[in-house]
């Protein structure tokens, strides 16, 4: 076979070979085959020696169009495969505008923040104001001017997280309060809601972080019959307009005279049943007069403004209005537990 036959031969068979290749890797395979170093066409270059003189710019030519062809070949079937190839991507990546949209889980208001807000309702409505305020607080203001002494169990290591000697996680919302009296701007009636620590052992009813809400209003001639009237009207709005409450004297170094409030069992309706453990009553805050002492050292003339506060455990209201009988739960997140209420 001549060298020209031998080049017919060769652009043939890579015809051949481009045409049946299924993939671009197939395809540079076949480049590689014909037009690379050690491929056919260069094979033939280097036997260049044994044509004849004469002959070989002929022959040269005839290499380089052997070679251009192949190359012309391979580029235009390359370029069909890459066409191919996008078109049936594109068709793959059609988006179905029709199809149902995936689900959304939702999240849901938690038990503490539904009776917050329920709180808040009732007491926005009285016409009061919510204010809040740090939880990392001066020993001052969390105990000092409370009306707390030094020597007062509650300012115990074992039932305060201490920063340092005079900075405390605070223990209740009381300080906020004592920061809007120092402020002076009289009259007061506000509700401090907010998350507060105390040096628990986690159990049904007890955690180291826990929430209150506390009010405090300040003014002129006000008495424990305004204290009265204003959380008889609170209970009844909370826990439904039958709701009886209950006095009972009792002390807090804040306020004198202090008391504990119960309200008539919302389950039982007061006849006694397993929820108010057979009394009929369940206790629910506490409260009292501001201390004088308390009044003065907040900066408040005690001879001529009188006041009220009183405290609630938030999470104390959410298990109960929810019956729900172990505070771990309002913890744990679960939404299965959550969308409950
Ligand atoms: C100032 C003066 C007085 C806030 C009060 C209570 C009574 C009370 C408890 C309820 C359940 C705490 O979460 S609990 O354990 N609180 O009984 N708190 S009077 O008295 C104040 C507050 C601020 C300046």
């Amino acid at each position: 076979m001549n060298i020209k036959e031998k080049l017919q031969e060769i652009r043939e068979e890579a015809e051949k070979r481009i045409q049946s290749s299924e993939g671009l890797e197939q395809l540079n395979e076949v480049r590689v085959a014909y037009l690379g170093k050690k491929g056919q066409l260069t094979a033939v270059l280097k036997g260049m020696k044994e044509v004849a003189p004469e002959e070989r710019p002929v022959v040269g030519q005839l290499v380089n169009d052997a070679r251009v062809h192949i190359e012309e070949f391979l580029e235009e079937t390359k370029s069909r495969m890459e066409q191919a190839l996008q078109e049936k991507r594109l068709k793959e990546e059609v988006i179905d505008v029709t199809l149902p949209a995936a689900k959304m889980e939702t999240g849901h208001r938690h038990p503490n923040t539904i009776a917050l807000e329920e709180v808040q309702r009732i007491f926005i409505g009285m016409g009061y104001e919510v204010v809040e305020g740090p939880e990392i607080e001066y020993d001052l203001y969390n105990f000092t001017k409370l009306n707390i002494p030094e020597d007062h169990p509650a300012k115990d290591e074992q039932d305060t997280f201490y920063i340092n000697k005079d900075i405390v996680l605070r223990t209740q919302t009381s300080p906020v309060q004592a920061r809007v009296m120092e402020k002076g701007e009289l009259p007061i009636r506000m509700i401090a809601p907010g998350r507060v620590f105390r040096s628990d052992e986690v159990d049904a009813t007890h955690s180291p972080s826990f929430h209150q809400i506390e009010g405090l209003v300040i003014d002129k001639n006000i008495t424990f019959a305004d204290l009265k009237g204003t959380l008889e009207e609170f209970a009844r709005q909370l826990f439904g307009p039958e709701t009886k409450t209950k006095f009972r004297p009792h002390h807090f170094p804040f306020t004198e005279p202090s008391a504990e409030v119960d309200v008539s069992c919302f389950k039982c309706k007061g006849a006694g049943c397993r929820f108010c453990k057979g009394s009929g009553w369940i206790e629910i805050l506490g409260c009292g007069m501001v201390h004088p002492h308390v009044l003065e050292m907040c900066g408040v003339d005690p001879e001529k403004y009188t006041g009220f506060a009183f405290g609630v455990g938030l999470e104390r209201i959410a298990l109960l209005k929810y019956e729900i009988d172990d505070m771990r739960l309002l913890y744990e997140n679960d939404i299965r537990f959550l969308k409950q209420f």
